[in-house]
């Protein structure tokens, strides 16, 4: 039973309606509204401003009831094998974004390492200003050094899937959330591409610390931030019609990989844009090579990389196995 039955969807109703069920382990807002009253641990406003008319909630729940906790910087909610852990950190209270970084991940992986749950399989992170600084001093480049520290000092070698996005929220906050499980995933790799803790030096000092996407227990499939990257370089500078169909023929790669169907019902896929204007070609590129019953929302965030315009990440229940599931 312990390591399956997560299930994860966009949903249209109220966070209060979602978080009334004792099986919700994690309910996302998206973007900067002021409605806020985020106190269940479990909810989590993200400050990436959703670019569709219907702006859905995530909503992550599990076979089992969910207890759940905070502890300032942390809040954690756990069930039936799973746990969702969140840190939010003000970069000016730790020094800058490379300290900051190195907090977050000492706060996250210190409660981990505690839980039952301690194994790490996916992971988020938000930042505001993820291009600002040049060279070395990029900030995606100085957030990748802290992170490298904090999963080094852990000892952590085998990364989980992860993805990083720039925020226009909040100036200061990092945001790191993580989803973890009583039984440890498998990483994957992507053939068409070089992985990303082997990039090579002209990226920044420290390689990317993160997996293309991780098996999780029960099967499914957690898929990193994915983009128009070949090898290790980018691709397609300037059409962003060329770089989302690169970004979906590295998911399929993925899923062939891993010996998965095509994405479907539930495949929810969170969708990444730089500039809002870019959305209706992005849809379009969608369009062309998804089903139409592809959950898909798009989101107002910066890609780590400058000339990148978009980038994907989510998610493939579609062939869970277990037995748990043919049970119920
Ligand atoms: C890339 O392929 C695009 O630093 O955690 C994608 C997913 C990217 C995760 C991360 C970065 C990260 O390198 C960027």
């Amino acid at each position: 039973m312990r390591g399956s039955g997560l299930r994860v969807a966009y949903r249209g109703e109220s966070a209060p309606t979602l978080l009334e069920r004792s099986d919700t382990l994690a309910v996302f807002d998206f973007g900067t509204g002021a409605d806020d009253d985020i106190s269940d641990p479990r909810h989590l406003r993200i400050p990436l401003p959703p670019l569709d008319v219907e702006a859905p909630r995530e909503c992550w729940s599990v076979d089992g009831n969910v207890t759940h906790g905070c502890a300032e910087a942390l809040r954690w909610a756990a069930g039936a094998g799973w746990r969702f852990v969140a840190v939010e950190v003000d970069e000016a209270e730790c020094g800058g974004i490379e300290a900051a970084s190195e907090r977050a991940y000492t706060l996250l992986l210190t409660h981990v390492a505690a839980s039952p749950e301690r194994h790490l399989q996916r992971i988020w992170n938000y930042l505001g200003a993820i291009n600002a600084g040049e060279g070395d001093g990029e900030r995606y480049r100085l957030f990748c050094n802290g992170r490298a520290r904090g999963l080094a000092a852990r000892g952590i070698t085998a990364y989980p899937a992860a993805t990083a996005i720039g925020h226009h929220g909040r100036r200061g906050l990092l945001q790191v959330y993580a989803l973890c499980a009583t039984e440890p995933g498998k990483a994957l790799e992507n053939p068409r591409q070089v992985s990303a803790w082997k990039y090579p030096r002209q990226y920044g000092p420290t390689a990317p610390s993160f997996a293309r996407a991780m098996q999780l227990p029960g099967g499914a499939l957690a898929i990193s931030g994915t983009a128009a990257v070949i090898g290790h370089a980018s691709h397609h500078a300037d059409d962003v019609d060329a770089q989302a169909d690169e970004a979906v023929a590295n998911l399929h790669a993925l899923l062939e990989r891993a010996a998965l169907p095509a994405f479907a019902a539930s495949s929810p896929l969170k969708v990444y844009v730089r500039r809002p204007q870019d959305a209706d070609a992005i849809r379009a590129a969608l369009a062309r090579h998804l089903d139409p019953a592809v959950p898909r929302i798009l989101l107002h965030g910066d890609i780590c990389r400058r000339e990148l315009l978009v980038e994907i990440d989510g998610w493939q229940f579609g062939r869970e196995s277990g037995m748990e599931n043919r049970e119920s």
